[in-house]
């Protein structure tokens, strides 16, 4: 069977200024800008051979273009969050909606939270988390659907950005990228782990796309660590989403296909 990977994006939300904050002071951002960054992303998703499923735009849901948390694609299933600001949770069904025919579908739910943004997944670990926006009771519910399919659910403390995979990213089967202030790096002594350039604090998000990592610019230091460890990057500049604290990574939703 030829494999397929496709990827679930939505087009920025004309209200994207009003989005969540967590870590960054408000500033303007240009929707026009965001939106021409953000078709570079995908131009860029599409050249490293995945097939776009484009959401429209959510005009009354500022933060809907990080469609990265509301979902968690496994080989196995699909889990559909909880997101933790009230805000986002309308963003959920559409994404349902998009995922049905490519994955069973399972739901986080009420009281408990979850941010696709706080999970890691690498094999048959799952890394959580616990943030301002995902809580136990989301861990906990999550470690029980995914239990018959035998992964290993497990809660992290982090701290210094808005969710885990701010701090840490898979950039090769068994590698991780990591900025080792934020998050212990003991938590992954069982991989191999390629830590920040210590002057790019935010540069620990990076998303796999097979044998590439899309990165996003400014963070040249990390970017040269990661290419002498034989990891081909492909940079994107995306810091009108940044404004709004996205990165690489919260802008889509990978889902392997065959
Ligand atoms: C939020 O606060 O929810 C958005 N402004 C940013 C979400 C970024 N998503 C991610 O890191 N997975």
């Amino acid at each position: 069977m030829t494999s397929r990977r496709v990827a679930v994006t939505r087009g920025v939300s004309p209200s994207l200024a009003r989005c969540e904050l967590t870590r960054l002071a408000r500033q303007p951002i240009d929707p026009v800008l965001a939106s021409e960054q953000h078709a570079a992303y995908e131009a860029l998703l599409e050249e490293l051979g995945c097939e776009l499923r484009r959401l429209p735009a959510e005009p009354t849901l500022p933060d809907s273009v990080f469609v990265e948390d509301a979902a968690l694609v496994l080989p196995e299933l699909a889990v559909i969050t909880r997101p933790g600001a009230e805000s986002r949770r309308p963003e959920t069904p559409s994404v349902a909606e998009a995922l049905a025919p490519l994955r069973d579908l399972a739901h986080i739910v009420a009281p408990g939270r979850l941010d696709g943004g706080d999970v890691l997944h690498i094999g048959r670990r799952v890394f959580v988390g616990l943030s301002t926006r995902s809580d136990l009771a989301g861990v906990e519910q999550l470690a029980g659907l995914l239990a018959p399919f035998g992964y290993r659910v497990e809660a992290v403390d982090f701290d210094g950005c808005l969710h885990l995979k701010s701090a840490v990213t898979r950039v090769g089967q068994g590698t991780l990228l990591v900025n080792e202030e934020w998050v212990d790096p003991a938590i992954f002594a069982d991989f191999e782990r390629v830590p920040v350039d210590p002057a790019e604090p935010c540069g620990g998000n990076a998303l796999v796309i097979g044998d590439n990592v899309i990165y996003a610019t400014g963070f040249e230091g990390t970017r040269r660590r990661l290419e002498e460890r034989g990891i081909r990057t492909h940079t994107v500049d995306l810091s009108e989403l940044a404004k709004a604290e996205g990165a690489v990574t919260c802008c889509s939703l990978i889902v392997e296909i065959g």
